[in-house]
């Protein structure tokens, strides 16, 4: 599926990368597809192929069909469950230790930048493996299993549902501003594996590029993004990012 092709990799980054005081970067689900954990918009597979992942992500459906959408996540935490951090993941994870300040942004909900090592990871649009109230909108870590699906808050009895971000909804206002604050500051912003059709996620790399950071776009495919990066390597992370430190560390 991904080639270990060396990588191009221009000698102008190599230079930017290693004079950088501080690196931010915006990691999508591409990032955990050599996990295994499939990508946000790639086909959903089995019982869930006939399902939008954009329509189920939304309060809306969750209103609707509560059974339903707790179900859907109740398998995709299976599956990030059983996944691991890919040499993509490890790789950023290292980067905390080469540079002096190196923010790491995600949208993804999986928790395996953390379980990579990665030290603090600003998770705007949440985190799958945590639950809260619906209606309290307060984390929930145990709850009496009754057979009620999806089960309910033991302080108010309303449902629970999945600590995630969802369709309609507006983003942490902390690690929004964080994540902003990081994309006006950084003098290298890198963007992996990620459509960059989410916003305000997707903004994040035109305030850098408006900043003045020097941009990078480390995709297979090409994405709105791609016109506007100093840089594009088109390569899958966990390919790219260890070569990337070899090159540069
Ligand atoms: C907001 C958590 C203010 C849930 C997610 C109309 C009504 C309401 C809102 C809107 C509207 N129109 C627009 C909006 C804004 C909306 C939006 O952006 N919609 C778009 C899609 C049109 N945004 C919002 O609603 C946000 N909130 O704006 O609040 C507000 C409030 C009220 C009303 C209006 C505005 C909230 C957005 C957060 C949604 N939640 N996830 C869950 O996961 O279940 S977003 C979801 O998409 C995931 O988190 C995912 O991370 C994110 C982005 O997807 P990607 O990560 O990019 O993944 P994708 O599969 O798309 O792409 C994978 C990429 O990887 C590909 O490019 C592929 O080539 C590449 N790849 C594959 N393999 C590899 C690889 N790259 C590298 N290596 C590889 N090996």
């Amino acid at each position: 599926m991904y080639t270990n092709a060396p990588l191009a990799i221009p000698d102008s980054l190599v230079q930017a990368l290693r004079q950088a005081q501080h690196i931010a970067i915006l990691t999508g689900a591409g990032t955990s597809a050599e996990s295994g954990v499939p990508t946000f918009r790639e086909a959903q597979t089995g019982l869930w192929a006939q399902y939008d992942p954009q329509e189920l992500a939304t309060p809306q459906a969750f209103q609707r069909s509560p059974k339903l959408v707790w179900e859907w996540y109740e398998w995709r935490r299976g599956l990030v469950a059983q996944a691991q951090p890919n040499p993509g993941h490890y790789a950023l994870a290292q980067l905390e230790q080469l540079v002096p300040t190196v923010t790491l942004i995600t949208q993804n909900v999986d928790g395996l930048h953390q379980r990579a090592g990665s030290r603090n990871p600003i998770e705007l649009h949440g985190n799958i493996m945590r639950t809260k109230c619906f209606a309290e909108d307060k984390i929930v870590t145990s709850w009496a299993e009754t057979g009620d699906v999806p089960p309910r808050c033991p302080r108010c009895g309303s449902l629970l549902r999945p600590d995630v971000v969802w369709f309609g909804e507006s983003l942490p206002y902390a690690a929004l501003q964080e994540a902003q604050q990081a994309a006006r500051t950084c003098d290298v912003f890198l963007t992996i594996g990620t459509s960059a059709l989410v916003q305000p996620a997707a903004s994040l790399p035109i305030t850098a590029m408006e900043a003045g950071a020097i941009t990078v776009e480390i995709n297979p495919q090409s994405t709105p993004l791609t016109r506007y990066m100093t840089h594009v390597l088109a390569a899958a992370s966990g390919a790219a990012l260890p070569q990337l430190l070899q090159a540069v560390w």
